[in-house]
């Protein structure tokens, strides 16, 4: 009998934690957040946004716009295609308007126009999507205080034209008082520290350097080591079809440089700390701060700002595959856009 009675506690013990634990994860708050990024020659853009996607199906984050970053015709239509793929038509999708920034950049055209052209989206064109600066400020203006999360995984160049912007008929405030007052954090991938650079903050340093020394909140820093090693996309190629607009980004991109190792995962990372900032994965530095000379990041002693620089927690392996297995997440089949015939 008394084996019965600890028997009985035990299972009913087993339930309420169970309880628990759901209840606990349906208290998560999704995390609001504007994907910035420069869909354009990079593969790993169009990875990072499926990433954001089957965490969004997961509830763990609400996709609340995105931007692109570079002057380039097909980037918010390929956006507008994946977004449609996966249930999501309706994200507000700006872009890039009032900056020539990186226009003579090679190779922006890997594989964002064929997406636009391949799969359904409502923008087909750069020209029907608004200014980027326009719809970050409508978006925070209507975002509860201190709420968004801004996820940038490429140039900086909006950003910029935001701290930049003056009241207007969106809001009273400048651009620099609406990201204090609705912006929780900024996280940025790419460059590298504890010195160096990449693409996104070499193209346009002037606005590097404006935006890491005047961004008013917290800052996190994602630089490339932590995805040089993660090589992502290989499963994608071999799980999904010619239907998949994600798959036709990496096999596209995978044609166009066949000799090389098959696909740094450094935006995919910006999305996972950006996401799951405290989920054990990762761990920090905030001793410091970023300082930036010419056009390269640098870590220095003095903690003038609220940097934080973001290093891996987990094996290489473990962060490929989380990364695989939320690429390669399929969205439900209700809310599947078509591919054009
Ligand atoms: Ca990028």
């Amino acid at each position: 009998m008394r084996t019965l009675t600890l028997l009985t506690i035990a299972v009913f013990a087993q339930c309420a934690a169970t309880v628990n634990e759901k209840q606990n994860s349906s208290q998560i708050e999704p995390v609001s957040l504007i994907l910035d990024t420069d869909i354009s020659a990079d593969c790993d853009d169009a990875g990072a946004v499926a990433v954001l996607h089957a965490l969004a199906d997961k509830g763990e984050v609400s996709i609340r716009g995105m931007m692109v970053s570079m002057p380039v015709e097909y980037g918010a239509p390929a956006l507008d295609a994946i977004n449609t793929f996966y249930g999501r038509p309706d994200v507000p999708i700006g872009t890039l308007k009032n900056s020539q920034d990186g226009a003579k950049s090679g190779g922006l055209k890997t594989y964002n126009e064929d997406l636009a052209r391949r799969f359904t989206n409502d923008l087909q064109h750069a020209v029907n999507a608004p200014n980027s600066v326009s719809l970050y400020r409508k978006i925070l203006a209507t975002e509860p205080d201190n709420s968004v999360t801004i996820l940038n995984i490429g140039p900086l160049t909006n950003l910029y034209h935001l701290l930049q912007s003056e009241p207007d008929s969106i809001s009273p405030l400048n651009g620099t008082a609406l990201v204090v007052k609705k912006v929780k954090r900024l996280v940025t991938a790419g460059g590298r520290l504890p010195e160096g650079s990449s693409y996104n903050f070499w193209i346009a340093p002037e606005k590097t350097q404006y935006v890491i020394t005047n961004w008013p909140t917290e800052h996190w820093f994602v630089p490339n080591q932590m995805g040089d090693s993660v090589l992502t996309g290989s499963e994608l190629l071999l799980k999904t079809t010619s239907q998949h607009p994600v798959r036709i980004a990496y096999s596209l991109y995978k044609a166009a440089h066949p000799t090389w190792p098959f696909r740094p995962s450094w935006d995919q990372m910006g999305v996972l700390v950006a996401v799951r900032p405290h989920s054990g994965m990762f761990t920090t530095i905030t001793s410091g701060s970023v300082t930036v000379v010419g056009d390269k990041l640098k870590w220095i002693k003095e903690k003038d700002r609220d940097h934080i620089w973001v290093k891996s927690a987990m094996p290489v392996e473990n962060s490929r595959k989380i990364i695989e297995d939320l690429m390669t997440h399929p969205p439900s089949t209700q809310s599947q856009g078509k591919r054009k015939e």
